[in-house]
This record gives structure tokens, sequence and C-alpha cells, in this order.
């Protein structure tokens, strides 16, 4: 049965998370646009706002070292084993209101009513705003969700932005210490399980005509540096024939990436950024980085495709007189999700009267990240037309509501000892 047939009266929790995500988006880098980078002024801002409305749940909260924000609600008695919710709360440029910050802010509502009706759990409650699942400002992504499973990569800490911070120099600016990142993850048996909702950033369930989703994996992504060298020359004076012409070797290699892409089953391959730097009108090229971004659900198949375009890239270069570069800086692997996890969700939802489809995510989320830590699961919401990364992105008050009242419902009937891989570090 779809929403449509449903009789559910919204519980108002709708519009309070709609309330708070309006209020989330004017933290913004850019006036006139939702641009929030990690440990930008503007996601310091928006950490502070989270933290109180957090503290207003009833959390007691704190920053970690990686400038993650974590409330926590203790469970019957102080000390155990937490059930981890969250999402990031770090944009792309001239984002949507809805990717990354309906999670966190569903997660606090959910909290909110938990301890509004006196739920005293077997288990803590944490909500997690992550900070760099985007991996916009810096050639990173997950950052803050890696910290939290203990697989940060201290290397990262070099990288820098195109203003040359580096990671470490905005992590101190923050007020993190760089070297305590180490005792940001969380140690054996303290987490049961992570669950995050999610706008679904694509079309399925608006064309099934239902509200909420439940994810059973989240593809394999790869992130590349491509860098394509010539030859600079005079635009006026140099033939044809003698050109070393980075753009048009470029150029070809975006449609290569692209043919390969088209060609194979379940692959996307996205070039997102293309910059050549000293360009100028009467100037042939002789250098041009752009980026390359390949998600397949099958983990072999986007291996495959790379291979197929490293040699497609090399063929187009060794043709043109050009060289070529293209370097590997993210890389994380297809996810599934927890079967009991998948099953609680599909039932909280069904018990709202509403149908419960099972769907792959192609966009990557902090759960990757923390799939290393504990058992992860996600609920998607139905966003308009499937847009997003888009400031058109939009979702409707009364899913927002349904999704609070699912997260609400799978909480109070979560049984940690239904998971099918028992947390680290546990007894069992
Ligand atoms: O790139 C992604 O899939 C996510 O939105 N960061
Ligand atoms: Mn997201
Ligand atoms: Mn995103």
């Amino acid at each position: 049965m779809s929403a449509a047939s449903a009789d559910i009266a919204p519980t108002g929790a709708g519009q309070a998370v709609m309330a708070r995500l309006d209020e989330l988006a004017a933290f913004t880098d850019e006036p006139g646009r939702i641009t929030r980078l990690y440990l930008s002024p503007s996601h310091r801002a928006a950490a502070a706002q989270v933290a109180a409305w957090m503290e207003a749940a009833g959390m007691a909260t704190h920053v970690d070292a990686a400038g993650n924000i974590i409330g926590r609600l203790e469970g019957e008695h102080p000390g155990l084993p937490a059930l981890l919710l969250g999402s990031h709360i770090d944009s792309i440029r001239d984002a949507g209101k809805y990717d990354g910050p309906l999670g966190v802010v569903a997660a606090i509502a959910a909290v909110d009513e938990i301890r509004r009706r006196g739920a005293l759990l077997p288990f803590a409650i944490e909500v997690l705003a992550f900070g760099d699942e985007e991996g916009i400002r810096f050639p990173t992504t997950l950052l803050g969700s890696r910290a939290v499973a203990g697989t940060f990569d201290e290397r990262s800490l070099a990288a820098r932005d195109i203003e040359g911070s580096s990671v470490e120099e905005a992590l101190r600016l923050f007020g993190c210490d760089p070297a305590a990142i180490p005792g940001a993850a969380r140690r054996r048996g303290e987490t049961l399980a992570y669950i995050e909702v999610h706008i679904e950033q694509g079309p399925v369930l608006e064309r099934i005509g239902t509200p909420l989703g439940v994810v059973t994996a989240i593809s394999g992504a790869s992130r590349f540096d491509v860098t394509v060298y010539g030859r600079a020359g005079h635009a006026g004076t140099t033939p044809m024939d003698l050109r070393w012409d980075a753009i048009s070797g470029a150029s070809e290699m975006v449609l290569a990436a692209e043919a390969i892409a088209k060609a194979a089953e379940n692959l996307v391959a996205t070039v997102g950024t293309i910059a050549v730097p000293n360009g100028a009108t009467n100037v042939i090229p002789g250098l041009v980085r752009f980026s390359l971004d390949l998600r397949a659900p099958v983990d072999a198949d986007r291996a495959a495709a790379e291979m197929r375009i490293r040699a497609a890239f090399d063929a187009i270069a060794e043709q043109r007189r050009l060289s070529v570069s293209m370097v590997r800086y993210h890389d994380a692997a297809a996810t599934p999700c927890d079967p009991a996890l998948a099953d609680g969700l599909a039932a909280a939802i069904a018990g709202l009267g509403l149908d419960a489809p099972r769907l792959a995510s192609g966009a990557g989320h902090d759960g990757m990240a923390i799939a290393s830590l504990c058992p992860i699961g996600m609920m998607f919401v139905r966003c308009k037309g499937g847009i997003s990364h888009n400031p058109a992105e939009s979702i409707l008050a009364e899913d927002a509501d349904l999704a609070v009242r699912a997260l609400v419902d799978f909480i109070l009937s979560f049984d940690p000892g239904r998971l099918q891989r028992p947390p680290i570090g546990s007894s069992s």
C-alpha cells in the first residue's frame, strides 16, 4: 500500500525537521547559495547549532578530534554500547538543503521523541554529524567517519585545499588537535550498529509512489586526479598538425570515459571538474587537469573499467603526442547493509502502513567508512524528481515526518542480538 492510500496524519515532527533544515541552510561560506565545506567558518557555525539541538534533545555533546559533532543519550544505565545515528553536515558547492543534514536533524528529532516518551533503552544512542562526507574542500573524503571507525589515514592531514591550507592547519583553526584523531576511534564493543536516514538522490521512490525505502548496499567509488600534458604554443602561428593540444586530448579522454561507462552494465563515470591553469584565448593549452569519479555496485566491474579507461587515455595521449597521469586518491569498496538492520527498517516502515521497497545506493555515504566498525543500515527518503547535488533538491514535510516516525519505531524495536555480524569486540 503506498502513502497515498495509508491514512497517516503527520505528527508535526516533519514540520519541525523542515524548519531546522531551513535554519541549517543559512550556514554557508558563499552567501546566496549553500556551500558548507569541511572545517570552514560555516561548518563551525552549523556545528554549534547542531550541538545546541542535540543538547535540547537531552544529549551530552562533544566535538571529536576530526571535527565531528557527537551527541549521546544514555540508555537504562550509563556507559552502554551505542546505536549510532547520523549523517553529514558538509555540502557540495551550491548544494541543496537535504543531502546530509536531513539525516542529522531527523536523528535528533527521533532521540527527542524517545526521550519525551521516557523510553529507557538497553543501549545508548549517539547522533553523529560528520564533516567531510562530500570531500569537496580537500582531495579527501569520509575523514570524519573514518576517524570514528579508526581507519583515518594520517597522510590525509597533509592534503591541501585550493588556497594551500592543509587539513592539519584547518583542524587546528577549527579548534581540534590532529594528534588526538587516533583517540576519536571507537573502541571494540562500544558501538552496536549505525543507521543513516538520507534522501534517495534518485528517482526510484518517487516513481513507485512511496515516501521511504530501505538501502541494500552502497556502490563502491573511486576518485581520480587526471592531468594531461601537452605543449603551450601560439594560437595564431602554430599549424594544426604541429600542436600538442592538452584540451583537445582531454576532451577526447572525457568522451572515451563516458563511452566506456555507457557500454558497461551498472557503471557510472563522471568528470565533474576540468581546469586549464594559465589558460588564455590565444594560447594552445599545454596542461589540463580534470577529475574522474567511477562508481559501480560490483568492485570488480569498477576495477575493470578503471583499467579500460587508463588504456584509452594512454592511447589518446600517444596518438596526440601528449602525456597523461591518472592518480587515484579515493577508493571505497561497495558496502552491503546488514540484512537484519534492513529488515528492522522495513518492518518499521511497514508498521506505518507503507510499502518498504529495497534499493541500492549509487551515492556514497559515511556508512561506507562506519561499516568497518559495526553493521550499517540506511533508510532513503523520496526526493522530488530524484534531483540532488543541486539547489533544486526538495522533499515533503510529510515524508520527513514519516522518516522520523519510522526511525523512532526502529530504535524502540532494535535488538542487537539479531545482527548478522555481531559488532566488533562483542562477546557473541
Ligand atoms: O559523492 C557522493 O556520492 C556523495 O554525495 N558524497
Ligand atoms: Mn550525502
Ligand atoms: Mn552528496
